[in-house]
């Protein structure tokens, strides 16, 4: 008997897969589709840590699976290859970012096929190889002639220490997602995509997605930030009547405003402070905020800081005379940049008017209690008082009436108010997709003509860690102006890495389309992607920005779809000792080692067997070592067995042994069948198997040997998704020719499933005497006749009275007897 060597089986089948293509994709018309995506990995210096090696593995037990079920199926991989480790490599070591990225996404790319995952190589996309960067570009002109990219001077979060600019969804509670670095504020022209535009359809879109995690739709939700209210305009008498727009979602406080507060960068405040006494202190302020971040301003326990402007405006209502303050906890990128205070209202402008000794004046009261005295904001609802026309109207009727108002006489009216900012992708670096833009004296903005692509990275660059490397080479920045051929500058930003990966998908589609990045009809034949399998912490990113390119492209006619993602399973943590796996805590556990000591098999069972995919994962070394016995234990099991399938038996299920384990082996494809199609709850799945293999151990030597070989052929077919190598090693040595993972799914007959006897435990007064096979179907008298005519019963109950007997169908019978 040969015992199971996965160092040499594993490779052996790789290599055969390999040079079968077995993996290409399948492109039978006939066959339903199913796109099976996991995120493609960052090509790090590291290798595969466990978090992918859990990803991947999910991803290949549902594209073998669906394969199996008769789908042809889209299981592609690739590499978001650009990105600033590359180029801090490149500063740190002396190596080009360029070596150093392809050297690592080889390696990956071989770590990945040694876990045996079934992907079509051939449609391998790297987002840094100059034919995908090109059609990048090529979105971005797209994007320009659409008038979705636009360049525009603006504050930016700025990462001191990554040298460069930050999206606000790169900014985690003030600080860097990359470095943690606390991230400052910068004016700086930058290129933007109008994401903004998109808001409405991005919220409505989530309603739409029943197989998102909730979880991910809220954060978006959030992310976006819908919120309605009103615009009020209030007008400045000294400064010629000028206007200054407030956002509000609260019209109906609008008679309880006492005072106005600017962010400190709102362009009226240099006008307003012009000769005035706080003129130089403002000044200072503003600088100070200026370089501050929103976070840092706005979180709750920050103090709130103000100074009054020295002007007033006029009350678009009562014409009352208002005090304009300008403070930090107002932000210049929120509604307007301009707030209305309300301090019997709203608990900061409380805090504010307290503080500076400013008027609050109660508009709302609820039916009864709360005075005009109020010891801190009355936030609730209420009746209005003390509000013109308004008064004794409820504030939820308020609302919309003062909003109305305030359209009719043109000082404002409804409107809705995002959170969501338009997609800053410049950056300042190196190894990122040029922007194809050209500036020119005499025509300005000039977009690389399409022919023209790509904008290729230079070599002859710098890297000192102190400016952005492409402005270092002169053959990239000088250029001619391709409308007017005078000498010109090329844009020197590189594009957010999201970019890249924000339309990776469908590139699969059509991985070699020199020209264009897909063929139309090739997307339309493949997306949405059925199932997209990765992380969490992409919710407000990848997630986002790829719904945002995709809803784009739709507008354009170039795909059919306009949400990319028809179900997202976000795969949870691998912990070691309860904590994240990490280097800085030391407890990592290399896939590699695993891979090398125990097979990837072994690697693959233990992760999809500890946990269901979205919750963590525990490591554990003796789940290991317990899924390494399980494969061994199916190994020996069809050894021992090898030569049945030569001369292979009719199965006869007359015995109620063969009937038996004829029938666990229905159970056990129904149970598999239903928890790995669409609640992939691998787990149980794989418990599932293992019972059935207990009962082919259990199974008498005696006893039909063609409901045997049946049984045993089962468990190899329905382990095949979960570990690809053994299950083709004794698929062959069962006498196929051809593959395993080839094979039909197997289906159950819902007639074998039903148990025509079952065994019953006999109790006299709650202790278990005997043991009897009943018929399945007996009703509850049937059953107590069959027991109380047992020999053992009637011996033991020999001169006692019975008193009650109680019949639990299919499991026990207690005779309660004295
Ligand atoms: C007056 C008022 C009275 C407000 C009241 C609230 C309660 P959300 O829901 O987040 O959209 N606000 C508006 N622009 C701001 C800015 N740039 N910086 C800081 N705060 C700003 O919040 C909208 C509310 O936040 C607005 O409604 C405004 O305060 C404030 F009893 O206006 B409210
Ligand atoms: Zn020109």
């Amino acid at each position: 008997m040969r015992t199971y060597q996965p160092s040499e089986i594993e490779p052996k089948w790789q290599a055969v897969w390999q040079e079968r293509r077995m993996h290409r994709t399948d492109e039978d018309r006939d066959k339903p589709k199913f796109y099976a995506l996991e995120q493609f990995p960052y090509p790090s210096g590291e290798g595969l840590h466990m978090g992918h090696v859990r990803v991947y593995t999910i991803g290949d037990v549902i594209a073998r699976f669906k394969r199996m079920n008769g789908y042809r199926v889209l299981h592609p991989m690739g590499a978001d290859a650009f990105g600033l480790p590359a180029e801090n490599a490149a500063i740190q070591r002396g190596v080009n970012p360029r070596e150093w990225t392809l050297k690592n996404m080889k390696r990956i790319r071989e770590e990945q096929a040694r876990l045996g995952v079934s992907y079509d190589w051939e449609r391998y996309v790297g987002t840094c190889l100059p034919d995908y960067y090109k059609l990048t570009q090529w979105l971005f002109l797209l994007f320009y002639e659409r008038g979705l990219a636009y360049r525009e001077k603006a504050a930016v979060n700025w990462c001191p220490t990554c040298n460069t600019v930050l999206a606000n969804e790169q900014v985690e509670n003030g600080l860097c997602w990359r470095c943690d670095s606390e991230v400052t504020k910068k004016e700086l022209e930058q290129w933007f995509l109008r994401i903004t535009d998109y808001a409405d359809r991005l919220l409505e879109g989530l309603d739409r997605l029943p197989k998102w995690p909730d979880k991910v739709k809220a954060m978006q939700r959030n992310w976006i930030g819908r919120s309605e209210g009103a615009h009020v305009t209030f007008t400045i008498p000294e400064l010629d009547h000028e206007k200054v727009t407030v956002f509000t979602t609260r019209p109906d406080t609008l008679f309880g405003v006492t005072y106005l507060v600017l962010a400190p960068e709102h362009p009226l405040v240099p006008q307003l402070i012009r000769g005035k006494e706080n003129e130089s202190i403002i000044a200072d302020f503003i600088e100070r905020m200026r370089k501050e971040s929103e976070i840092t301003r706005t979180a709750a326990d920050a103090e709130k800081v103000g100074y009054f402007t020295g002007a007033y405006a006029q009350h678009p209502l009562t014409g009352e005379k208002v005090p304009i303050w300008v403070a930090n906890y107002v932000l210049m990128d929120y509604g307007t940049g301009a707030v209305m205070g309300v301090p019997a209202h709203d608990e900061r402008d409380f805090l504010f008017a307290r503080k500076y000794d400013l008027p609050i004046r109660v508009v709302i009261r609820p039916e009864e209690g709360v005075t005009d005295e109020l010891t801190e904001a009355y936030t609730g609802e209420g009746k209005l008082v003390n509000s013109g026309d308004f008064n004794g109207l409820n504030n939820r009727e308020a609302i919309k009436a003062i909003a109305r108002h305030l359209e009719e006489k043109g000082l404002g009216g409804p409107t809705v108010n995002y959170r969501l900012r338009d997609w800053l992708i410049s950056r300042q670096r190196y190894w990122g997709c040029p922007i194809p833009i050209v500036y020119c004296d005499d025509c300005g903005i000039v977009p690389v003509p399409k022919e023209q692509l790509p904008v290729l990275l230079p070599e002859d660059v710098v890297f000192d860690g102190k400016r952005n490397p492409l402005t270092t080479s002169e053959t990239f920045v000088h250029t001619e102006c391709p409308r007017c051929g005078k000498s010109a500058r090329r844009e020197t930003d590189t594009m957010d890495t999201f970019i890249d990966s924000s339309w990776y998908f469908f590139r699969y589609t059509d991985a070699h389309n020199e020209d264009m990045p897909f063929d139309p009809d090739k997307v339309k034949d493949w997306l949405p992607v059925d199932e997209y399998i990765g992380g969490i912490e992409h919710a407000v990113l990848h997630l986002l920005y790829s719904r945002f390119f995709t809803k784009v492209l739709y507008d354009a006619g170039l795909v059919p779809v306009d949400e990319p993602f028809t179900s997202l399973l976000t795969q949870g943590m691998v912990l070691k000792d309860g904590a994240k796996m990490s280097k800085s805590k030391g407890n990592v556990v290399s896939p590699m080692e695993i891979v090398e000591k125990y097979g990837a098999d072994t690697a693959r069972m233990f992760i999809l067997f500890a946990a269901p995919p979205e919750r963590d994962l525990e490591w554990s070394d003796a789940g290991v070592e317990g899924s390494y016995r399980f494969l061994n234990r199916v190994w020996r099991m069809v050894e021992q067995h090898a030569s049945l399938f030569e001369q292979r038996p009719a199965p006869d299920t007359t015995s109620r042994e063969a009937q038996e384990l004829n029938r666990l082996r229905h159970r056990t494809v129904k149970k598999v069948t239903e928890d790995v199609n669409e609640r992939y709850h691998f787990n149980t799945a794989i418990s599932a198997i293992m019972e059935l293999v207990n009962g082919i151990y259990a199974y008498p030597e005696d006893a039909d040997r063609g409901t045997l070989a049946d049984a045993i052929e089962t468990v190899v077919l329905l382990l095949a998704p979960f570990a690809p190598h053994i299950t083709e090693e004794l698929w062959q040595r069962m006498g196929h020719q051809d593959s395993v993972h080839a094979q039909s799914w197997p289906t159950f007959d819902p007639a074998a499933l039903v148990q025509n006897e079952v065994e019953i435990a006999v109790q006299i007064n709650g202790k278990v005497r005997d043991k009897v096979v009943v018929p399945a179907e007996a009703d509850k008298s049937e059953v107590e006749a069959l027991v109380m005519k047992l020999d053992r019963v009637q011996t033991l109950l020999e001169g006692k009275t019975v008193r009650k007997v109680i019949v639990v169908p299919r499991k026990l019978v207690n005779i309660v007897a004295n």
